[in-house]
């Protein structure tokens, strides 16, 4: 998010601090306001709204120091909300972060919680190979209270992370915060340099030049994200909808007594402990037990998970280490590897994307189908989409290779190539990126629909979905091939195919289209 402001020859970074509940991030700020600022720290630092002492939304500070190849150097230092229930806010403040300072409290007891709050960290600052990464400093905070770790211990938190630099700190006393901030901006002004390199600076936002235009940016985020799934979703987006009624009021007081009122009626975290995450464990499938907001569409996922539940799954791992399950013949689970997460809370902002996904195919897709996640029961936790067998166009197939008479056959191979080529327009004009195969078509009131899995690019990180770009003839051609290689070792049959085919090219266009094709296929067959 750094960006050059060339009416004011400088270079704004910005430093995030982040890390679990109460582990002094806020502490760390007013340390850091006084040490930076000196006599013009009081009322430096910005908080919009906190309860109890907890972060609400961020404290925001704002340094000015330094040179970086002629421009001042200037520096929006923010701090994230800790609090397991403020995930979607800590996430859009981490998405803009620069560089970050990892604040943990050094304390006993509190690895396991490190671990976790670091992995999410590093899911959601992952960035693309061809970016630099994002450079974080590790602050081992409250050393001052007996039987705090040593660093070694502590590293046992950030198991399989490469070296982290950690600097330990009192920031009740000021003791060692402005070592770790140095080292964070000396990380943020390397990305800088390797990001102007190779061109990949973005404009950057200088409309956020203070703490109050963040709220706004923060506010209108929501309202648009909970506004965008409302719009989409087919039902109520069972995920969103409380804290939709919390966050929508227009008003930040409004916002923030909700935001109190949450907090003060939220349960104590729970503590998970160290999660391994080993992905070749099975994981469990979801069962209709799992929490409210969870199950998206909220009543038929329901039902179908209820339905699921009365079978047994037959668990798979594929090679990619992804899962899926069958059940009964009837149903088709699937959890990718990128449907993997370490804390509930990215889960639950995954399905949210998800189900805004789903609901933008309305009409392509079959239509038995949910999507869910469920703790794994490793630690970790998993989407699942669960999607019904219906009956495909390659069950259509195989039905009409039974058929005896010819005529018969012909007139179910141009109603199954109908359904190709009216797939093919569909995805096509919905820029719908499935690929059509026969085992993948369904029809639903007489349309051909995708009775896949939604396909992969669109929920795949930085690849761009790409809409459907094959033709129906080729299609035909490719799914066919069998069946009418098939049908032309049944000689005597083919003549009669023929010309029934020969008949149907009257039609229109996507008749004539489907019948010239198959001509075409039969008469090479015969010749081969
Ligand atoms: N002894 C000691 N206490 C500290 C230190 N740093 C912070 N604290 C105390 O720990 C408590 C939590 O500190 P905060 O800075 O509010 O924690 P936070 O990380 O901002 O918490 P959230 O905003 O809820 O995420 C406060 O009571 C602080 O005074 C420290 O270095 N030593
Ligand atoms: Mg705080």
């Amino acid at each position: 998010m750094a960006f050059i402001d060339e009416l004011n020859k400088a270079v704004v970074l910005r430093i995030v601090y982040a890390g679990p509940p109460m582990s002094g991030k806020t502490e760390t700020l007013r340390a850091l306001a006084r040490l930076l600022l000196g006599a013009r720290y009081n009322d430096a630092m910005f908080t919009p709204g906190e309860a109890g002492g907890r972060t609400l939304f961020f404290d925001w500070l704002e340094y000015s120091a330094g040179l970086f190849q002629g421009r001042k150097i200037r520096c929006q230092i923010v701090s994230v909300p800790g609090q397991a229930a403020l995930f979607a806010r800590r996430k859009a403040l981490l998405e803009s972060a620069d560089a970050i300072v990892f604040v943990v409290d050094a304390h006993a007891g509190r690895r396991g919680q490190i671990g976790r709050y670091f992995r999410e960290l590093r899911q959601v600052i992952s960035r693309p190979e061809s970016e630099p990464p994002l450079g974080v400093v590790v602050q081992a905070n409250k050393t001052d209270i007996a039987g705090a770790l040593s660093n070694e211990d502590l590293r046992q938190a950030f198991d399989d992370s490469p070296q982290v630099a950690m600097v330990r700190t009192v920031a009740t006393d000021g003791i060692g915060v402005r070592e770790a901030f140095v080292q964070a901006v000396g990380l943020a002004l390397a990305r800088v340099r390797e990001l102007l390199e190779l061109n990949l600076l973005q404009a950057g936002d200088p409309d956020i030049s203070s703490g109050e235009d963040l709220l706004q940016r923060l506010l209108a985020l929501e309202e648009q994200q909970f506004g965008q799934i409302a719009a989409a979703a087919p039902e109520p987006a069972p995920v969103a909808a409380s804290a939709n009624e919390q966050l929508a009021p227009q008003r930040l007081s409004a916002i923030l007594e909700a935001e109190q009122q949450r907090v003060r009626d939220e349960p104590p975290q729970p503590l998970h402990g160290d999660a391994t995450g080993i992905i070749s464990d099975m994981p469990r499938v979801p069962d209709p037990g799992v929490g409210a907001g969870t199950v998206w569409p909220a009543v038929g996922g329901r039902i179908i998970l209820h339905e699921i539940a009365q079978h047994r799954p037959v668990m798979r791992q594929l090679a990619d280490s992804a899962w899926t399950a069958e059940i009964s013949d009837s149903w088709r689970l699937l959890s990718p590897p990128e449907h993997r997460f370490v804390s509930e809370a990215l889960a639950r902002d995954e399905i949210l994307r998800l189900a805004r996904l789903h609901a933008g195919c309305k009409g392509l897709l079959s239509e038995h189908r949910c999507i869910t996640f469920a703790d794994s029961g490793h630690g970790d936790w998993r989407i699942w989409q669960v999607v019904r067998r219906d009956k495909t166009a390659a069950d259509l197939l195989a039905l009409a290779l039974e058929l005896p008479a010819p005529e018969s056959v012909a007139m179910e191979l141009l109603r199954i190539g109908r359904v190709v080529c009216g797939a093919v327009e569909a995805f096509r004009e919905a820029r719908f990126p499935g690929i059509v195969t026969l085992d993948m078509l369904a029809l639903s009131g007489g349309r051909p629909v995708y009775a896949g899995f939604l396909p992969a690019v669109m929920y795949r990180n930085g690849a761009a979905p790409q809409p459907y770009a094959g033709d129906a003839a080729a299609v035909l051609k490719t799914e066919l091939h069998e069946a009418i290689g098939m049908l032309s070792r049944r000689g005597e049959a083919m003549p009669r195919l023929l010309r029934q085919l020969e008949a149907s090219q009257r039609g229109d266009d996507v008749d004539r289209l489907v019948a010239q094709t198959l001509i075409e296929m039969s008469l090479h067959h015969g010749e081969s």
